[in-house]
């Protein structure tokens, strides 16, 4: 198309078309074709006339307007001229200058100096440039009303221009416009506009900075002298990080700050350890010769130097601060939400409603924050009612890298922190090479989750001097970035030079604070050689009293007097006066009302709110939290009642005496992994409480796979931290298709090994309220896996007698043959099984009229009660063995009891020798989704189980 001979092109449609064209012929008109140049020659016009006019007439739609860089701005704010000439001038000026003031309050981060590096960051923003708004150069100082606005009440362009950019675009980028709290963010602009954005530190503050710098960077350097191309993913290039944390402990302290919980990746974590946490150098080098980090003869498979946490008391000044690191394995953020539990559990043993004296804070990489899931699960618990720890402090270590990926493709969003800004959570985007501003945000950091109790983040923006690890080769990936870090010096060279040029330091005075730190190295270096670790720490604290498990049986004192159980049991059915109770709930509490007082048909929610209602009675709190846990996903469980009329809630087990402990039943988000994470850290921090998660069904409880692999099944091992966390997984062969039938037992099962977690799979509602006490009731703590029913809830075979709970009773791992069948020498079958399937078993062999077929119920399929289970086979000296299970044959218990069935098997002198399976064929699917099929596969498996 040439313009000249078109007469319809100047419509409002091609504006946007013609004006790139006009910008980018007033820059270079060479650029556009020649018509077009003798087009724009012929108008001779200004650009923004041109722009104005193309966009159609003042009353049509208003266009965006396209300044300088091409990017779209709002059109210049005008007003109608019917004031006269002077305040009309002022006005405009007012209202244009407070427009700029917001643009550089919502945008001012994107042009500040945060890359070290330089290589990132724009230049300009539309959105920051006084035209945009409809200022000219003339405009620049002629004063301008502005009321109290950054402290000014009248300032030039020029001024308000010079204040927004040291405030906004220095060293610091603040993103807070996104907060909805008006007074977050009033707060947030008092603190950062008044002193414009900066604190002044006193010679000692500085000093102090430079010290720690200098422990950071030279402890790096020491590592990587003595211990060359050993991995310890430094910290080189985000040493502000070190006096960043000691700003939040000594800031924190004195704003009531008693507990630190600490959650962090590999990256710095050895600097972290000893710099922050104050673990002995002596024990970091011991490690690093290959020594444990425990004694030799505590157990445990031990864990990486960059994994491993710690805790210590540090006094800052009169303050005692207790820091705790949590030990995490590789999966990066998997460990944020067991923090976030940890630190909920000591806020309650504390007492700490307010959550003024335990916090959280956790260290991230770009990369991982911005990519895993988690990050955003964890996150989404901050404000909720029974997960909430009064917000946490997040450091980003934004390294521009992702072990060799780029930022361009490790996200799509701006800043690796924006999933933050959901939280409302404020964030402070700082240049890692000025020290000082990293001081001074995390300062406001800490000061704003003390006062607003809510998530703040602070990002250090900072580069990686080395590759992921110290034996990585960057420079295959990166290699302008490298060679810019390869010229760029070290923080604390930027820092001392700082220093020095202010004259607060010589050169000597700052090599004296590098010299002295290094000889105190050395000294720890000698000491390291005779360095053993006296003690485990795992049974301190909350945790004492407390032993390591032994012992086969192990049912702990899990039986409760029959008058408890009755207390408990009138207690469950008992609703406030006035209380307007759902008419259907009220039949079902009747009904507990009754087999409760009968003393018969216990069913299998009714045992489990006596086991709670019993544990709390004595002075044991207990948590439970999932997916709708307070109704129960099968409506079986009713903790809690609501008040038909107004919703008010009630929880009836909170209620059975005075001074009781607490029951704390909680829906939660619809999360696996940040929940479930949460509860496990939870149980480490409290010992002394029944916490227990439950998966909606248990087949969604893998989406929290690395929760269970890489904490609960594996925690106690590798880092000497116990758990006695329960999981409660529903699920029910039933015909509900591949993802509401499996809890997946064989995955628990595979994970099972020195004894580190306990998996069940019960048929009696007895057994469960056993089971459930026995986790608080014995002086060791493990892991507990429930395979919990769905249609036995209601079914009348799983209800037990209330007096299986009363005195002399206990746990049982096997359930021995309970009908009346033909002497054990006479049977000629006994088949072992698990869970539901025994029900369908029992009834087919009562309709067929069999005898000569015993069923034994395996229910504790690890610890494996192998001693217990080849005694009871040795009363069948004529029968054959058959393991039956619903599961396909891939799946189930059937591969982890094969061998074990043998083993056992080969301890007594009998017949059989191993187990013959009969189950579902192997199947990629854990169940069919047809209802046919499942039942027609469930009478198979039934006969083949049974047949003759
Ligand atoms: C969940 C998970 N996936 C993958 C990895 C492998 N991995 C280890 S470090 C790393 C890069 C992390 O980058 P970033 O978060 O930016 O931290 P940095 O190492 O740069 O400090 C990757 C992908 C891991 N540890 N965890």
């Amino acid at each position: 198309m040439t313009p000249l001979d078109e007469t319809t092109f100047l419509t409002g449609a091609n504006a946007g078309f013609i004006a790139e064209l006009h910008v980018r012929y007033l820059a270079d008109p060479n650029s556009v074709d020649a018509s077009w140049r003798g087009f724009f020659a012929a108008l001779a016009d200004p650009p923004e006339s041109v722009t104005r006019e193309i966009a159609g007439p003042g009353w049509g739609e208003a266009r965006p307007r396209i300044i300088g860089n091409g990017h779209l701005a709002a059109p210049a704010i005008e007003l109608p001229k019917t004031l006269p000439p002077d305040l009309h001038r002022a006005a405009l000026d007012s209202i244009r200058a407070v427009a700029l003031i917001r643009g550089f309050r919502v945008r001012g981060h994107l042009i500040a100096n945060l890359d070290p590096l330089g290589l990132s960051g724009l230049a300009s923003h539309p959105d920051l440039e006084p035209a945009t708004y409809g200022f000219t150069e003339a405009d620049l100082d002629r004063p301008i009303f502005i009321n109290d606005l950054l402290g000014f009440q009248t300032a030039s362009l020029r001024e308000i221009v010079a204040a927004l950019k040291a405030i906004y675009c220095g060293n610091v980028g603040v993103e807070y416009m996104h907060i909805q709290g008006l007074e977050e963010r009033r707060w947030i602009q008092a603190r950062i506009e008044v002193p414009r954005n900066q604190t002044e530190f006193t010679p000692e503050g500085k000093r102090a900075i430079l010290e720690r710098l200098t422990a950071a960077e030279q402890l790096e350097r020491f590592l990587d002298r003595r211990y060359t191309g050993t991995k310890r993913f430094g910290l080189e290039g985000a040493e502000a990080l070190i006096p960043a944390l000691e700003q939040v402990i000594k800031r924190g302290g004195q704003l009531g700050m008693k507990e630190l919980v600490i959650g962090m990746p590999h990256r710095g974590r050895l600097n972290v350890l000893t710099n922050v946490m104050g673990k002995p150098f002596a024990a970091l080098f011991s490690e690093f010769q290959g020594n444990p980090a425990n004694p030799e003869d505590v157990q445990g498979s031990g864990d990486v130097k960059y994994h491993l946490g710690t805790s210590t008391d540090r006094d800052i000044g009169e303050i005692r601060m207790h820091l705790s690191l949590t030990a995490n394995p590789s999966h990066l953020e998997a460990v944020n939400p067991v923090v976030l539990g940890k630190v909920r559990a000591k806020q309650r043993q504390r007492g700490d409603t307010a959550c003024d004296e335990v916090v959280g804070l956790l260290m991230h990489g770009d990369a991982a924050f911005a990519g895993q899931g988690l990050v955003h699960e964890s996150l989404e618990l901050s404000g909720l009612k029974g997960y909430r720890t009064g917000g946490t402090i997040h450091v980003v270590v934004n390294n521009q890298i992702g072990f060799t990926t780029s930022p361009s493709q490790a996200r799509s969003s701006p800043y690796p922190t924006d999933v933050a800004k959901g939280n409302q959570a404020p964030i402070f985007h700082v240049n890692g090479d000025d020290a000082e501003a990293v001081v001074h945000v995390t300062r406001i950091a800490t000061e704003f989750r003390h006062r607003f109790k809510q998530d703040v983040v602070v990002d250090i923006f900072c580069y990686r001097r080395h590759g992921h690890n110290e034996a990585d080769e960057p420079a295959f990936t990166q290699p302008l970035m490298y060679r810019a870090i390869a010229s760029h010096p070290t923080v604390r060279e930027v820092y001392a030079g700082r220093l020095v040029g202010e004259g607060l330091l010589t050169a000597a005075e700052v090599d004296a604070v590098t010299t002295d730190f290094l000889a105190r190295l050395e000294r720890d270096f000698e000491t390291a050689k005779n360095y053993r670790p006296n003690k485990a720490d795992w049974l301190e604290g909350a945790w004492s009293g407390l032993a390591v498990a032994s012992g086969d049986e192990r049912r702990g004192e899990t039986a409760v007097a029959t008058e408890l159980l009755h207390e408990v049991g009138a207690a469950l059915t008992r609703v406030p006066e006035g209380f307007h109770l759902n008419p259907k709930i009220a039949r079902q509490l009747e009904q507990k009302r009754q087999s409760i007082e009968r003393g018969e048909g216990i069913d299998w929610a009714t045992a489990e709110a006596l086991a709670i209602g019993t544990l709390c009675a004595e002075g044991t709190f207990v948590r439970l939290s999932g997916q709708d846990s307070c109704r129960g996903t099968f409506s079986q469980r009713h903790a809690v009642l609501v008040d038909q009329e107004n919703e008010q809630r009630f929880v009836p087990l909170n209620h059975v005496r005075d001074g009781q402990a607490q029951f704390e039943v909680l829906d939660s988000p619809l999360s696996e992994a940040a929940v479930l994470g949460f509860e496990y850290g939870y149980s480490l921090a409290e010992p002394h409480a029944l916490v227990m998660w439950e998966a909606q069904f248990g087949d969604f409880a893998n989406g929290a796979q690395a929760i269970i692999d890489q904490f609960i099944a594996s925690g106690e091992a590798k880092w000497l931290r116990m758990s006695g966390l329960t999981m409660l997984l529903p699920h029910g062969y039933e015909g509900q298709g591949p993802e509401h039938s499996s809890a997946r037992l064989e995955r628990y099962l595979a994970l099972c090994g020195e004894d580190n977690i306990q998996v069940c799979n019960l048929t009696t509602s007895a057994n469960y309220f056993h089971a459930l006490r026995r986790q608080v009731r014995r002086d060791f703590r493990k892991p507990l896996i429930v395979m919990t029913p769905k249609s036995l809830l209601r079914a009348p075979e799983v209800a037990t007698p209330l007096s299986e709970m009363g005195p002399g009773t206990s746990f049982h791992r096997l359930i021995h043959e309970i009908d009346p069948i033909a002497p054990a020498a006479k049977v000629r079958r006994v088949v072992l099984c698990s869970g539901k399937v025994y029900f369908d078993l029992a009834k087919a062999r009562r309709e067929k009229k069999i005898d000569d077929i015993a069923i034994l119920r395996l229910e504790q399929l690890y610890p494996f009660p192998a001693r217990s289970f080849a005694q009871m086979l040795a009363g069948y000296p004529n029968a054959e063995l058959v393991w039956c299970q619903e599961e396909p044959e891939n799946a189930g218990a059937w591969s982890f009891l094969d061998r074990r069935i043998e083993k056992a098997l080969a301890t007594i002198d009998i017949k059989m020798k191993r187990a013959r399976y009969v189950g579902r064929p192997e199947a990629a699917a854990t169940a069919t989704g047809l209802m046919r099929r499942h039942n027609a596969e469930q009478a198979r498996l039934v006969g083949a189980a049974l047949a003759a």
